[in-house]
């Protein structure tokens, strides 16, 4: 069948289930937008590209779909770079499509020109270093299988970002299809575990005295909490985990320790630790670097075979999925010493609990737990970079099911406003997104789209009057801090700029009323968060 190009690529977006599609406008991909018009899919058009894709990866996180972005060619497509890394590093899968120069000017000093040839900034490649595939079609027949086999890589085995370039001459040309929709040709199933090595990590986990499991982002399996909970509870293990494990567990658990993998209780546990287990975890290179390796099993399940003992030399491994190794696990009950509950509880009562205060200026202790107390336990946890990042993901504890959406691997400021916009248009649960004052002002370019679509957020700044935690380190190395301290607009303004309710709290008394009245509140609100003023040396 004839077909122009453009609308065969939105029939197949369509066929994949894709309901919205993030994005900005320009001559090269304006006949992309077109095409989708008639499709159901619902456009997003955002304020920057590099918001369209952050916002696709928060829309992709919660909706646990692939995130879709459409750009024009030349800035629009290197605007990309940073939020497409930002994914490839989370493993988030994203397709980017763009437009670029048509195919007969490639070569030729054309404006925006994405070929590298001449003058002209190779998009392809730039994007190539932060995305699982990135492919320029060379032909208007090559477009349907490079789009199927650019989904069939953002989606499969461990999910990132596609970028695809379509030269513009290309949208209106008719191709001969046979396309047909087939979901089959996307792998989405795991390797199983070899139950001979499964068995050797499971025996010697049941001989040890203070055995540990430590959940990381590198478990890909869909629905797999309950199972993870289940064998928790069988195996009466302490676990911990990673900052985007915490969508796989109920971190209310008594058998959870500590607040993350680097929190004091995990390091104090592992002096008396005898086996640690590894399920889908990326440490960092100097996890161990305080402890004794000798005196511990190191054992490690990872469906990616290049991720076992990448970081440290493991005794026993498992590649495979998390669930085929759960599955392994003996339906017995292990009971557990009454040495290890003791220990366990002492260590987690350790952990120092915030002073509720009324002092001038709010605790950002205060703040997460005013949250966690008032908001339902549905809600959707965004955060930025910075002290927030740190706090969010060791003190805010997550229910069952309940999502945390963080820049991890990347760290990047300026993520939480897109995503938590891309999570609000994803699901009707509540999205509360903390930020910095200084991450707020990367992202706030995308605050339009917000009230161009009518959504609602809780946004709280936590005020420190700059990038405090560089600003720490810029004095604790420099003494100074001329480059990370600023002065601040009127957040308030701001918000009622875009139609939003917005208050500015000083104690946390103010906090938790005006968080009560934006969750009674029907469209979003903005809390303006003054901290206290020992965050602000
Ligand atoms: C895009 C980007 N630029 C710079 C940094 C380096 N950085 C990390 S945290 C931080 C300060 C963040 O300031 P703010 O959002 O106010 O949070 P605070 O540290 O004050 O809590 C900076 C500059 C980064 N992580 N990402
Ligand atoms: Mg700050």
């Amino acid at each position: 069948m004839k077909t122009k190009v453009r609308d065969l690529v939105a029939s197949i977006l369509k066929d994949e289930g894709v309901g919205h599609i993030f994005g900005h406008t320009g001559d090269s991909i304006l006949a992309m937008w077109q095409s989708i018009r008639h499709t159901g899919i619902t456009p997003i058009f955002n304020k920057t590209e590099f918001g369209a894709a952050f916002m696709a990866d928060g829309y992709s996180r919660t909706a646990d779909t692939m995130g879709v972005i459409f750009t024009t060619g030349g800035p629009g497509a290197t605007n990309l770079a940073t939020p497409l890394g930002t994914a490839y590093l989370d493993s988030i899968p994203l397709l980017a499509i763009s437009g670029s120069a048509v195919s007969s000017h490639i070569g030729k000093n054309a404006f925006q020109e994405g070929s590298g040839r001449g003058r002209s900034i190779e998009q392809r490649l730039c994007l190539k270093a932060v995305c699982k595939r990135a492919m320029l079609a060379p032909s208007p027949e090559a477009v349907e299988a490079m789009l199927l086999d650019g989904i069939r890589a953002a989606c499969s085995g461990r999910p990132g970002p596609v970028y695809l370039e379509i030269p513009s001459d290309f949208w209106d040309l008719e191709v001969d299809s046979e396309y047909q929709p087939n979901k089959l040709y996307k792998n989405t199933t795991l390797p199983e575990v070899s139950q001979k090595d499964s068995s050797q990590i499971i025996n010697q986990l049941y001989v040890s005295s203070y055995p540990l499991l430590m959940i990381g982002e590198g478990v890909l399996d869909k629905n797999i909490s309950n199972a993870i909970m289940n064998s928790i509870d069988r195996l009466g293990i302490p676990f911990c985990v990673s900052p985007l494990a915490k969508n796989l567990v109920n971190e209310f658990h008594d058998l959870r320790l500590g607040s993350g993998y680097e929190s004091a209780a995990v390091h104090n546990y592992l002096e008396k630790c005898d086996y640690v287990l590894l399920l889908g975890v990326r440490l960092q290179p100097d996890f161990f670097d305080n402890h004794d390796l000798a005196s511990i099993t190191l054992a490690q399940v990872d469906s990616d075979p290049f991720e076992i003992g990448r970081s440290f030399p493991v005794n026993l491994s498992a590649v495979g999925s998390t669930s085929s190794f759960l599955r392994l696990i003996p339906r017995i009950s292990h009971k557990r010493s009454i040495e290890l509950l003791a220990y366990l509880t002492r260590l987690n009562n350790s952990i120092i609990e915030p002073k509720i205060s009324d002092l001038p200026g709010v605790a950002p202790l205060e703040i997460s737990q005013t949250v966690m107390e008032l908001a339902p336990e549905t809600t959707i946890i965004v955060c930025d970079t910075g002290y927030t990042k740190a706090r969010i993901v060791h003190d805010y504890k997550t229910h069952l099911g309940q999502k945390i959406l963080v820049s991890d691997r990347n760290g990047c400021m300026g993520y939480s406003i897109p995503a938590a916009i891309g999570a609000a248009i994803a699901s009707d649960n509540l999205v509360v997104c903390f930020c910095g004052d200084g991450g707020f002002q990367m992202g706030l370019n995308e605050l339009g789209v917000v009230m161009n679509y009518g959504l609602k957020i809780i946004f709280i700044i936590e005020d420190n009057g700059g990038c405090g935690s560089i600003s720490d380190y810029n004095f604790a190395t420099y003494d100074n801090r001329y480059v990370s301290n600023f002065k601040n607009p009127n957040f308030e303004m701001l918000a009622k700029s875009y139609g939003f309710n917005s208050s500015s709290a000083r104690k946390v008394s103010e906090f938790k009323s005006q968080f009560a009245q934006a969750l009674a509140h029907k469209g979003t609100s903005l809390i303006h968060a003054h901290l206290l003023s020992n965050y602000l040396k």
